[in-house]
């Protein structure tokens, strides 16, 4: 048994008892009821974890995925270090400059480095990526440059690439709603006979959406070849996991008719094997999968919130000790020739993608202010057109106080 499930088993007791416990809904501030504290493997097996990679950096064996990791090279162990040190130096960037007022907001992936990075580099390039709003490593992956990513975030743009170039498509704000766009792209995949997949990121707080659940109702019955990929880092906003579910995610799958299967969203070659593993499944013909990557979301929810409201900050402090970039570091210094002289020269590159990115971010041109009437109706709307030359009196009300402030000076 694990000591998560051990844990997860006294709280039901206590709280079985009529006592409230150390729960999520306790640090949250609220009272914690009966049902509020109701454990997650209620009703559920005991929950397993598929782990290659531990906190310490030593290599686990496991049958079943070995396989899907069995020949990477050196070099490719320190391209998916390489690619998670970037990513969370763009993300640092990033939220930085939304606190220099250069972006509104921005969703931070600090934490879940591994779930992206092995994810996405375990696709191909005729794959297809449905995201959410922080998928900023599975973009990396998919060779999106992230100055692209900063657009909407600015407010300059309503997503920023071409979701064809690179089979990845816009970022998702409708939470939940990307795993149906994925699921009826898989389904015409599927028809056009090709053999390639697809697979739909969303979040522990989306599971609870209906659109997720017909999601997965659809793609079972029309054993469509897609993925579904779940970051639980264990909050939506505020609401801890125990919110939205009695069972450990991934045997949701189970009452659809798929296999669910829960990683250690902190191992970046767990990640990797489980998501190859799936992805082949759906590319022979063997239907959708739900991938649970366990994990856990370090900052806050987006620069607009504030954590400390919510949650104690000695939980955050636990998964800090299971970093996912810091056991991969553990592993490479201790089990390949990887040399100082690495380290130094990606720290440069670190560098240099934040300058890089500062750059861009502030020489990104305004927006024609009256763009946005144009992209509602294709032949235009009464609406829209009274909206418009509504907004068009209001522009030009700055017009005459600018006026006036000339003729005063
Ligand atoms: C349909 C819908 N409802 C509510 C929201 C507001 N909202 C934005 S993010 C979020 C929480 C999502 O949590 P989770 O799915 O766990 O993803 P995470 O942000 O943790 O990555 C909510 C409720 C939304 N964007 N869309
Ligand atoms: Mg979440």
């Amino acid at each position: 048994m694990t000591v998560e499930s051990t844990a997860a088993r006294k709280t039901t007791r206590r709280s079985a008892a009529g006592k409230t416990g150390s729960t999520g809904s306790k640090a949250a501030g609220t009272t914690g009821t009966r049902r509020a504290t109701a454990k997650k493997t209620t009703g559920g097996s005991e929950p397993e974890l598929v782990q290659l990679l531990t906190p310490e950096g030593k290599r686990v064996k496991n049958a079943q995925y070995d396989p899907f990791v069995a020949d990477i090279t050196d070099d490719e162990l320190r391209g998916l270090y390489r690619d998670m040190v970037l990513t969370r130096r763009f993300d640092a960037e990033a939220t930085s400059l939304q606190r220099q007022g250069e972006l509104g907001l921005w969703a931070s992936l600090l934490g879940q480095e591994a779930a992206q990075i092995g994810s996405g580099r375990a696709t191909r390039e005729d794959d297809y990526v449905f995201p959410t709003y922080r998928e900023h490593g599975v973009a990396w992956c998919r060779g999106v440059d992230p100055t692209n990513l900063l657009g909407m975030f600015r407010g300059v743009n309503n997503g920023g690439w071409d979701p064809n170039s690179n089979n990845f498509h816009l970022y998702t704000i409708v939470i939940g709603s990307q795993t149906l766009h994925a699921t009826g792209y898989a389904m015409g995949v599927a028809k056009d006979g090709a053999d390639s997949a697809v697979i739909a990121y969303f979040g522990d707080g989306a599971s609870s959406q209906g659109d997720v659940a017909e999601a997965f109702t659809f793609s079972a019955v029309y054993n469509a070849p897609v993925v579904f990929f779940c970051q639980n880092n264990q909050w939506a906003i505020s609401e801890p996991t125990e919110k939205q579910t009695r069972v450990p995610l991934y045997q949701r799958a189970q009452g659809f008719g798929f296999p669910g299967v829960r990683v250690d969203g902190n191992d970046v070659l767990g990640c990797l094997a489980v998501t190859k593993w799936a992805l082949e499944r759906a590319r022979r013909g063997e239907g959708p999968t739900l991938v649970e990557a366990y994990t856990y979301r370090m900052g806050a929810h987006t620069t607009s919130d504030d954590p400390t409201r919510y949650r104690h900050d000695d939980e955050r402090v636990a998964w800090e000790a299971k970093d996912p970039i810091a056991r991969l570091r553990s592993y490479l210094e201790s089990e390949t020739d990887t040399n100082e002289g690495f380290f130094a020269e990606l720290e440069a590159e670190s560098e240099a993608l934040g300058r890089r990115v500062r750059e861009v971010v502030r020489a990104m041109p305004d927006p024609d202010h009256f763009a946005i009437f144009e992209n509602v109706y294709a032949d235009g709307h009464a609406l829209v057109d009274e909206e418009r030359a509504q907004f068009a009196a209001y522009q030009a009300s700055f017009a005459d106080v600018d006026a006036e402030e000339g003729e005063e000076r």
